[in-house]
């Protein structure tokens, strides 16, 4: 990719968050043209990038020597739910990957299995909206090396990350969850990451297993991941936005 049509992404990406931020500022006021604005430059954002972006454009990967010392981890570090506490306590020995919906043949995969699998490491920069960015090193296989396996029907569209983690660490509180569409579903840097800077994931960032998709924004890429999903429709998904905090007023395509 050229230093030209990067510039232009992170241009039009910073350009569209603004957008964004704007018009939440606009939904707090209870201004129902806020939400509007939103909805539309949203879909702006999400357009513009499909028609600028070729489909395989990828982001930026650094240098072992740029890995950020501390890559401070955020949203839940430590979820509290009995199903992630006791695979946990097991050390994930009895962690399953389930992937069904709209497949063919539905997955259940250890994390032995998936460590079997033809892998994937780089080294990407994480951006998050709260205004702080860290450079890792990811290492996992890639989530259409899965979806082949497990055979997408014709209907599919996009791919949900259900996890364990209740941000509110209540039991009962709703769990976190993201979606992506098949473009960077079958993205070659999209991966189902496994290990951090050449160690198993740990806790606070995610494990066993967590998301990078690195075209987007710090909070689609889900953590605690649980059970992938394939859809033709999120809508009737929790709040029906296609993740947790889409439905909380954050735009569903955090291009960057
Ligand atoms: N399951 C789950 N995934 C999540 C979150 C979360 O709270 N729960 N937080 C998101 C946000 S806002 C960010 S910035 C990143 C943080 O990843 P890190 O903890 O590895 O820094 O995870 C994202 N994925
Ligand atoms: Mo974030």
């Amino acid at each position: 990719m050229t230093d030209a049509l990067l510039s232009r992404r992170s241009w039009l990406g910073r350009a569209m968050a603004t957008a964004g931020v704007l018009a939440l500022a606009g939904c707090e006021r209870g201004i129902a043209f806020g939400e509007r604005l939103k909805i539309s430059a949203e879909a702006l954002t999400y357009r513009a990038q499909r028609l600028i972006l070729p489909r395989d454009a990828l982001a930026p990967e650094y240098s072992r020597a740029e890995i950020s010392p501390d890559f401070k981890p955020n949203g839940s570090i430590s979820p509290a739910a009995a199903d992630y506490v006791a695979l946990r306590d097991g050390d994930f020995a009895d962690y399953r990957l389930v992937v069904d919906g709209l497949v063919e043949r539905p997955l259940s995969l250890s994390l032995d299995e998936l460590r079997t699998r033809p892998s994937r490491t780089q080294i990407t920069k994480h951006d998050c909206v709260e205004g702080w960015t860290a450079i890792g090193e990811w290492t996992g296989v890639r989530l259409e090396t899965l979806l082949d396996e497990a055979g997408m029907r014709p209907e599919a569209r996009y791919v949900v990350f259900h996890c364990f983690d209740a941000l509110t660490q209540t039991e009962d509180g709703p769990r976190y969850y993201e979606s992506i569409d098949l473009i960077d579903a079958r993205h070659p840097q999209t991966l189902l990451a496994y290990d951090m800077n050449g160690q198993t994931l740990g806790v606070p960032h995610g494990a066993p297993l967590r998301l990078r998709v690195e075209r987007q924004l710090g909070y689609k890429q889900a953590k605690y991941i649980r059970r992938i999903e394939v859809v033709d429709s999120f809508a009737d998904i929790q709040g029906g936005n296609g993740g947790y905090w889409p439905d909380r007023g954050y735009e569903w395509y955090a291009g960057i």
